[in-house]
């Protein structure tokens, strides 16, 4: 997969993609990570990239004219994109489902906003998608980015190990994890459920499936529909 992204923060992405999944995914060979500085195609002198809002009111604007010219001359580089995702707080939420979905494109376009938010024309005339991470108010788009870069990365075929790929697991599917203990089997006096150290697998299996179903039955009743 072919991620772009767009951005007036370039630099921000450098720790996180040289990093974790993002990292092993390029390594592998399954990931390429481009980043653009919006701000390249600035075109007056001061290399404005924002302006005041028509109609007046407090803060500023993405300017169309650098947005544009950033999208299409990456398009005209590398050819056609399956989507151009504006990140705004404007958009759908993401959420696994999504993500899967986004992992099935060979090349994603993001695009990272800062200021009051993007010129509407961008939304309508550029974008084929806007995403939102939740329902927060973050600086900019760039942390967004990064988490839907992350998502999509590890579903990936190939990046995790197979050990690893246990996400449709089918008991836990759609429940919250049930609690993982290591060693050592008394910490301070808090002891690991004897269950865990029975050797009894189908009994663990059990525990483990009745602890998920407690524990989103009490912090995530929404999850269970
Ligand atoms: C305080 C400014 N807000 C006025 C009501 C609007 C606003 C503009 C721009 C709020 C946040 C931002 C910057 N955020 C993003 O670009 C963003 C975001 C987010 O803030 N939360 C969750 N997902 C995303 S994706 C992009």
């Amino acid at each position: 997969m072919l991620i772009d992204i767009l951005t007036l923060f370039a630099e921000m992405f450098t720790g996180v993609c040289g990093g974790s999944i993002l990292k092993r995914a390029q390594e592998k060979g399954l990931l390429e990570i481009h980043l653009t500085d919006i701000r390249q195609y600035a075109r007056d002198k001061h290399r404005s990239v924002d302006d005041s809002p028509y109609g007046g009111g407090a803060g500023m604007v993405m300017m169309c004219e650098p947005v544009f010219a950033a999208v299409e001359d990456v398009q005209r580089r590398r050819g056609p994109f399956d989507e151009v995702i504006l990140l705004t707080p404007q958009g759908r939420r993401l959420d696994q489902p999504l993500v899967r979905q986004l992992a099935q494109h060979r090349r994603l376009m993001l695009l990272a906003g800062r200021y009051e938010g993007f010129d509407e024309r961008i939304r309508e005339h550029l974008a084929t998608m806007e995403i939102s991470i939740g329902d927060y108010v973050l600086s900019g788009g760039e942390l967004a980015a990064m988490v839907l870069a992350d998502a999509v990365a590890r579903l990936l075929p190939g990046v995790l190990g197979d050990d690893q790929s246990s996400e449709e697991d089918s008991f836990s599917a759609g429940l919250l994890e049930y609690p993982h203990y290591t060693r050592p089997a008394d910490f301070r006096g808090w002891k690991v459920p004897d269950v865990l150290l029975s050797g009894n697998h189908q009994q663990v299996q059990q525990w483990r499936q009745q602890q998920a179903l407690r524990r989103t039955q009490q912090r995530r009743p929404d999850l269970l529909g």
